[in-house]
């Protein structure tokens, strides 16, 4: 990911199928674990997304990003880091996700190299200019209502997918925001390569992890 040569668009909706974000203020067990239990069911790629009231700094922060880069590295999963260009490249991660306030996607983009890029776009115009700043993929969200995002934006629902693709948006999508194994499927169906999913992994009880990435997974066979 950070070789030779951009992802692939095939290869980066593979990863995009059952994306886990992740931070310790949403786990209700040690997050390590989580992410073990999530790589062990299935999960594609993980965002580490350290944010809102509690969350680790400093040193902290990067202690548990070394050892969930780690446990991603022994499953040979893509580990990507939120917003923190700085700590991705510090910690050699396999890519960034960044939004429409943070730095200017093209600008990361000359900072990452061939690293993974996301970016999130609520509209068919922030999707384009992402694409032409050199975005692997995009974020589409909220799609359903969200208790993980504060500042979340209107929830679009699966909608926005299709109005996205049918406007000519041929990266890779992933939808984020309320998706359950039950909604997993229409979210697919509408146009995305993959759902990214905080609670839906992050809220079950210790043990349940990896069913839940199993069941979001047989979500979206169709
Ligand atoms: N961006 C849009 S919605 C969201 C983010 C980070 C939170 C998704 O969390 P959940 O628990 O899967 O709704
Ligand atoms: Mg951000």
């Amino acid at each position: 990911k950070s070789g030779n040569e951009r992802v692939s668009p095939a290869l980066m909706r593979e990863y995009l199928r059952m994306y886990l974000v992740i931070g310790s203020v949403n786990c209700l067990a040690d997050p390590v674990r989580v992410v073990e239990e999530a790589l062990a069911g299935g999960a594609t790629l993980v965002q580490f997304r350290e944010k809102g009231p509690g969350a680790l700094a400093g040193e902290d922060r990067l202690a548990l990003a070394l050892r969930l880069q780690a446990a991603c590295r022994r499953a040979g999963v893509p580990f990507i880091v939120n917003d923190d260009v700085d700590l991705a490249l510090e910690i050699g991660a396999d890519g960034v996700h960044i939004g429409q306030d943070d730095e200017d996607a093209g600008a990361v983009r000359s900072r990452i190299g061939n690293r993974l890029l996301g970016v999130s776009a609520h509209t068919a115009g922030e999707a384009r200019l992402a694409v032409s700043r050199g975005a692997d993929y995009l974020g589409i969200g909220p799609i359903y209502p969200t208790a993980s995002k504060a500042d979340a934006h209107a929830v679009q629902g699966p909608a926005i997918l299709r109005e996205l693709r049918r406007s000519g948006i041929a990266l890779p999508l992933v939808g984020i925001g309320g998706i359950t194994a039950e909604r997993a499927g229409e979210v697919v169906a509408a146009g995305a390569d993959g759902v990214a999913v905080i609670s839906a992994v992050t809220g079950v009880p210790p043990g349940e992890t990896r069913d839940a990435v199993r069941r979001i997974l047989a979500g979206m066979v169709t």
